[in-house]
């Protein structure tokens, strides 16, 4: 090789060689960055933030019954194991809707069909619930696009904070609910205001749904403001499938960090949910329990007390006692679409814990027909892994539901 082509070759190599390290680097599976670790251990000095610092557990298994039996059909699946699952859900963690009886009535306030220069239809809808001469109303807010005909695929989204200020924060933040990228796209935009429906503040159970349903006095596993929000969306759902815009069994669920554990319950609760997105859903959402990894099950039970059933109690630093892990929740989501996002800085929701949740939630998708597969670590940062039914991804930046 004469010295002026070897010259040439090692320049270009040394030039592309900022490009193959960094092509290298964004293909590996994520890992939290170590300075955010640092930062945040030093900011939260009681939680742990360091993947080395996880203890060894077990996870309770999936496909095996409570009797011992092997779970090896969907017959099996949705006549025993589903149901059980769900009990123990609601028997320890989001707590069980009273039987109480009540009716449902739904009042068009509203409908505007030039919204959006004219290329989309507002919906405002009054829903309320009645039992025992007590009443309790709240909102639900519907785009449908103009220039599609049939009845369109919908997203519904629970937003807890739609009161906080005069101006909802979906309305705030332009991507936090892209309602005018998903009419143009041909889909409907629902939002729900959980407030509404039951306030986000402990005060024993005496406001809004609680109030109107709750028996006295209050078992150790009645609802708390999750299963009670989760609870809203499937009246959400009542109205949606009765409107003859929205396709009614294509209708998704979303909600982010606390909205986002309620989605996966609603999921949960009522199969007529054909989608579940889950975004920075963390403890009490995807994230597993047993990881100990960023927020606990003691910190959620001391700092939102009202978020879960009493009996969640028993778990605040005793996680491993558990009947259940968070991958079994997301297993009750199949054979439905689901799909769970989280923040590279968002370390207190627990990214990986939530992937290894996902990962061991798959089985129950495989079993009930949906070639499903992921891979066993994480997939790098902003690249997305759908498979079957599922999908995840890790995006940059902070805790909050971005595009
Ligand atoms: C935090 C809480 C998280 C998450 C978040 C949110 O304070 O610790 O579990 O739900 O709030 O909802 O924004």
């Amino acid at each position: 090789m004469k010295p002026s082509t070897y010259f040439i070759i090692c320049f270009c190599f040394i030039l592309l060689l900022p490009y193959v390290i960094i092509s290298a680097q964004t293909d590996k599976s994520w890992k939290a960055s170590a300075q955010i670790v640092e930062k945040l251990s030093k900011e939260n000095s009681g939680f742990n933030y360091y993947e080395d610092k996880v203890p060894n557990y077990t996870l309770p298994v999936i496909l095996t019954s409570k009797d011992g039996l092997e779970i090896a059909s969907s017959d099996l699946w949705n006549k025993i194991r589903r149901p059980e699952i769900l009990e123990l859900f609601r028997k320890n963690i989001f707590g069980r809707v009273p039987d109480t009886k009540y009716s449902e009535t739904f009042k068009l306030l509203s409908l505007d069909s030039s919204v959006f220069e004219r290329t989309a239809t507002q919906k405002e809808i009054l829903i309320s619930i009645e039992s025992g001469g007590k009443l309790l109303s709240f909102n639900l807010t519907l785009f449908t696009p103009n220039n599609v005909k049939q009845p369109v695929p919908s997203f519904l989204l629970i937003d807890p904070w739609f009161s906080e200020s005069n101006t909802p924060r979906w309305k705030q933040k332009g991507n936090y609910w892209p309602v005018e990228e998903a009419l143009a796209r041909g889909y409907g935009m629902a939002i729900f205001d959980a407030s509404q429906l039951d306030p986000d503040n402990f005060d024993n159970f005496k406001n809004g749904i609680h109030a109107i349903l709750d028996k006295n006095p209050r078992p150790d596993d009645a609802w708390g403001t999750l299963a009670a929000w989760a609870w809203g969306a499937s009246r959400c759902m009542d109205y949606l499938v009765t409107d003859r815009n929205v396709a009614a069994d294509k209708i998704a669920v979303v909600g982010h960090s606390r909205a986002g554990k309620t989605a996966l319950w609603a999921g949960a609760e009522d199969t007529r949910f054909a989608m579940v997105i889950s975004n920075e859903s963390g403890a009490g959402g995807a994230a597993l329990a047993r990881r100990r990894f960023g927020e606990t099950v003691a910190r959620l039970n001391s700092s939102f007390p009202h978020w879960f059933c009493t009996n969640y109690n028993k778990y605040s630093n005793n996680e491993i006692a558990l009947p259940v892990d968070m991958h079994m929740l997301l297993a009750l989501i199949a054979p439905r679409a689901l799909y769970i996002d989280c923040a590279d800085e968002d370390l207190w929701g627990d990214p990986h814990g939530s992937y290894i949740s996902l990962y061991n939630a798959v089985p129950v998708f495989k079993l009930l027909g949906w070639n499903s597969s992921i891979p066993e670590s994480m997939p790098p940062l902003n690249k997305q892994v759908i498979s079957g039914r599922v999908g995840f991804h890790i995006r940059d930046g902070v805790h909050n539901m971005l595009l």
